[in-house]
This record gives C-alpha cells, sequence and structure tokens, in this order.
C-alpha cells in the first residue's frame, strides 16, 4: 500500500507551483484529479513546446501520476460537478490569482460547510500585506523573498537563481502543509486551510542571509571575498558571488579545461576538520602551522588568496580527477555537472531521481523523479494525462453519476469534447 493511498486530491492547480505539490502527494499514492478548462487545459500544455500537437515538457513532467478531467467551471453544470467532487475529495489544492476561488463561489466558508473534512489548500505569491492581491511567477517571488538581491556579483546587478525556489520550493511547502493537515484530521476529524505564499517560501530558503543582516550589524562578514578585498560593507547583506560557509569557507574553482568548457569547476569547501590535507593536497604542507593559516580565523581576512593558491592546484586537475582526489582526504566537494551530465548520469537513474518515461504522443522523455525515498512507499512514475482523459471514469467511478446525467453534463457543454487530443495549442 502506498503512504497516501486512499486519498483523494481535488487538484485545481496550474503553471508550476501547484502542480509540483500534487505531483508529488501523487507520488506518494494519493488519487490527484486534475480539474481543467475544456480546450485549453493547464495553459502549460501549450507553452515552450518542442514538438508539434503534443503537451509541452513543461506539462508532462509536473504533472505524473495524475488523472485529469475537463470542466468549465464558470457553467452550472461544471459548477455542479465541481461541488461533488469537492465533497467526495479529502484535499481540494489550488493556485489561482488572489480572489478566484472566491469569484467562483468556491469561499473556505461554502466549501467547510459542504465537506466540513476537506482541507484546502493554496498558493499565493503574498500573503496578507500591500501586495497580496497581486499575481506572482517565480522570478517575483526570487525577488520579494530576498533571494535576488543576495544572489549575483557585488559589482553587478541582483540576479534569479536556476532553482525553481519560488514555484516548486513552495509546492514542496504547501505539501508538507497538506500532509500535516490530513495528520490533524486523524484526531480533529475536520479539514482546515492551508496557506503558503510564494514570498514566505523563497525567505524561509534564504534564512541564512536574514541570519546576516543581523551579523551585520556587529561587524563585517567576514567569509564574504569582499572583506578580503578590504571593500566596506553597506547597510544590507551584499551579493557574496560564490562564496559560502560561515565557518567552513567555500568557493567555485576553475578546473582543467575551464577555458572551452564552461562548467570546468568544481566547489571546494575548506573545512577546518581537513585543513591539514587540504595543505597536503595543494603543495603548501607549511601553511598547517603558519599562525597566518593555521586557524580559521587567521584565514578569514586571506581567503581570497587561500583559493587562488587552491585554485592553481584545481586548475592541474579535471573536476572529477580532483573530486577523486579530494574524496580520499574527505574533503567537501562537488563538481559543476551540467544539465548533459545529470541526464546521463547512471546513479541518477538508478535511485529513480532521474528516470525515463513513455508518453502516447511524445514518445520517450527525461524527466525528474521522487527525490523523496520512501522504503514502504516507493514512487512509479507513470506518464501525465491527456487532456480530459479521465473525464468519463471519474462522472461514472468517483462521483457515481449514472448514464443519464453523465450524459446530460457532456451535451450541456460543461466538459467540452472531450475525446479531444492532448492539447490546443495556447501559445
Ligand atoms: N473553467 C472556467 N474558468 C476557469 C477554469 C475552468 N476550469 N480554471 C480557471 N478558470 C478561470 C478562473 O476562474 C479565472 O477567471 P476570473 O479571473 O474571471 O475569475 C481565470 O481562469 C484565470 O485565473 P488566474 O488569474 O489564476 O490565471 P492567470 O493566468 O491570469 O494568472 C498566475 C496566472 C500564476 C499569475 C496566477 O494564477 C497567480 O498569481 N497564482 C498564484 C501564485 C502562483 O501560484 N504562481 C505560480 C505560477 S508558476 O510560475
Amino acid at each position: 500500500m502506498k503512504a497516501l493511498e486512499g486519498v483523494r486530491i481535488l487538484d485545481f492547480t496550474h503553471v508550476q507551483s501547484g502542480p509540483t505539490c500534487t505531483q508529488l502527494l501523487a507520488w506518494f499514492g494519493a488519487d490527484v484529479i486534475k480539474v481543467e478548462r475544456p480546450g485549453t487545459g493547464d495553459i502549460t500544455r501549450g507553452q515552450l513546446c518542442d514538438l508539434p500537437d503534443v503537451d509541452s515538457l513543461y506539462f508532462t513532467m509536473l504533472n505524473h501520476n495524475k488523472r485529469s478531467i475537463t470542466l468549465d467551471t464558470k457553467t452550472p453544470e461544471g459548477m455542479d460537478v465541481l461541488w461533488e467532487m469537492a465533497k467526495v475529495c479529502d484535499v481540494l489544492v489550488e493556485n489561482f490569482a488572489p480572489g478566484v476561488l472566491d469569484r467562483m463561489g468556491f469561499s473556505w466558508d461554502k466549501l467547510h460547510a459542504v465537506n466540513p473534512r476537506l482541507i484546502v489548500a493554496s498558493v499565493k505569491g503574498f500573503g496578507p500585506g500591500p501586495y497580496a492581491d497581486c499575481k506572482v511567477y517565480e522570478n517575483v517571488a526570487q525577488c520579494a523573498g530576498g533571494s535576488a538581491s543576495t544572489t549575483g556579483f557585488r559589482d553587478g546587478p541582483p540576479l534569479v537563481t536556476g532553482a525553481q525556489i519560488g514555484d516548486s520550493g513552495t509546492g514542496l511547502h504547501l505539501a508538507l502543509g497538506i500532509v500535516t493537515a490530513l495528520f490533524h484530521r486523524t484526531r480533529s476529524g475536520l479539514g482546515q486551510k492551508v496557506d503558503c505564499a510564494m514570498q514566505d517560501g523563497v525567505l524561509n530558503l534564504c534564512r541564512i542571509k536574514l541570519r546576516d543582516q543581523q551579523r551585520l550589524e556587529h561587524g563585517p562578514l567576514k567569509e564574504y571575498s569582499q572583506f578580503g578585498d578590504g571593500e566596506p560593507f553597506g547597510t544590507s547583506v551584499p551579493r557574496a558571488g560564490n562564496d559560502s560557509g560561515g565557518g567552513q569557507p567555500g568557493r567555485i574553482l576553475k578546473c582543467k579545461g575551464w577555458e572551452t568548457d564552461p562548467n570546468a569547476y568544481i566547489y571546494f569547501i575548506t573545512q577546518t576538520p581537513v585543513w591539514g590535507a587540504i595543505c597536503d593536497v595543494i603543495g603548501e604542507p607549511g601553511w598547517k602551522t603558519d599562525p597566518d593559516y593555521a586557524k580559521p580565523a587567521a584565514r578569514l581576512p586571506r581567503l581570497n588568496e587561500i583559493f587562488a593558491r587552491i585554485e592553481q592546484w584545481t586548475m592541474t586537475k579535471t573536476k572529477f580527477e580532483a573530486m577523486d582526489i579530494l574524496n580520499v582526504h574527505h574533503i567537501p566537494c562537488g563538481p559543476i555537472l551540467s544539465m548533459k551530465e545529470i541526464a546521463e548520469e547512471t546513479s541518477l537513474r538508478e535511485t529513480g531521481t532521474v528516470v525515463e518515461v513513455d508518453h502516447p504522443l511524445r514518445g520517450k522523455y527525461l524527466s525528474v523523479g521522487n527525490p523523496i525515498k520512501l522504503s514502504a512507499s516507493p514512487t512509479e512514475v507513470t506518464r501525465s494525462p491527456l487532456l480530459g482523459e479521465h473525464t468519463n471514469e471519474i462522472l461514472r467511478d468517483v462521483l457515481k453519476f449514472d448514464d443519464s446525467r453523465i450524459a446530460a453534463i457532456l451535451a450541456s457543454g460543461a466538459t467540452g469534447a472531450t475525446e479531444a487530443p492532448s492539447r490546443v495549442a495556447a501559445e
């Protein structure tokens, strides 16, 4: 039995933040029923398409293991069906713009009255406050959550990061909120609202930068290369390039081949317990006892010089050769892996973190599998649904409608053309 078997999710999500949450729940065994607008469905089905008339990779990679029903919830018949679904589901998940669900008539009060056990989980860009009504996409959340102001180099503009911390990060937060509410329901018998704001989710992941903001009031941040360069700090946490580490300073360093390979780099951490080994490996054994280098505090003003010296060594090795040598000495380091290298990495295939999935219209494609491994509830990744693929079976098997009721709903147009191909281009 899968961990969430028996849990039914009314998945009223779109784009990325909500779908990543419900995909995780589906991977844990929940029955996730995605409600989509007839004709177009989730707008991402038709965005950034690499093949004609085939659901985009964006959509397929975010909606595995789900079923799809098409419903125009702005028709009375579509609205009726949605209410019936709300009665038989355990969780409703949505990430529409602020106010959309209320405008549809699906307020928390009404949903709770109809199904007191229903958990209603929402992603919004912001929590209550001046921006509560704003629509938000990934990069807006990265900017408003503190990530962009602290990412990049100090002589350049703020930068967004390639990791989707606003969308997928908030989806993760929401999934935790939902399973927590499910656990609470086993004792209270009642559903509750679960709200995650993308700004809050990003800030939660930027926690150490708020730590640094407060440290700054008590003096310069000595592990930042800015300190070693003698550049004064301002009043807020600066961008730190690739510096990291608090007590364990680290940098990205060039490796052999960096002139032509944009990813011939390694992340190198000068962890204190292995400082002696580092000195031996790079050919500076004298630094083990030299008072200017032997202790972490003495090294902080010299980090630029120290990393320049370590880089002289890493540039003589490929990133994988350097990994092999450094790992023998338990020196924390990591290669900069390109997406191509990750896609080809056999160990990630073996653990199911990278999976090959077959799709009837697309054929085989690669996706990221479930990064959370449960020993008694392993994940089997199955393809995303075609638009409206399960409309009839949901009306019949989940909602237990009889043939005449189903025929009336289909005739009303509320479900659109259920046998329609996978998507209609939305771009
Ligand atoms: N049938 C009929 N109408 C439907 C429907 C259905 N099945 N599903 C959705 N709709 C309607 C909604 O009722 C809404 O209509 P109204 O505005 O008339 O009430 C409309 O579709 C659009 O909803 P939206 O405003 O959420 O969509 P958008 O494309 O304009 O905005 C987004 C997208 C992501 C900016 C917005 O949804 C948002 O801010 N969400 C919260 C934050 C979030 O999750 N962002 C992550 C985005 S991923 O990068």
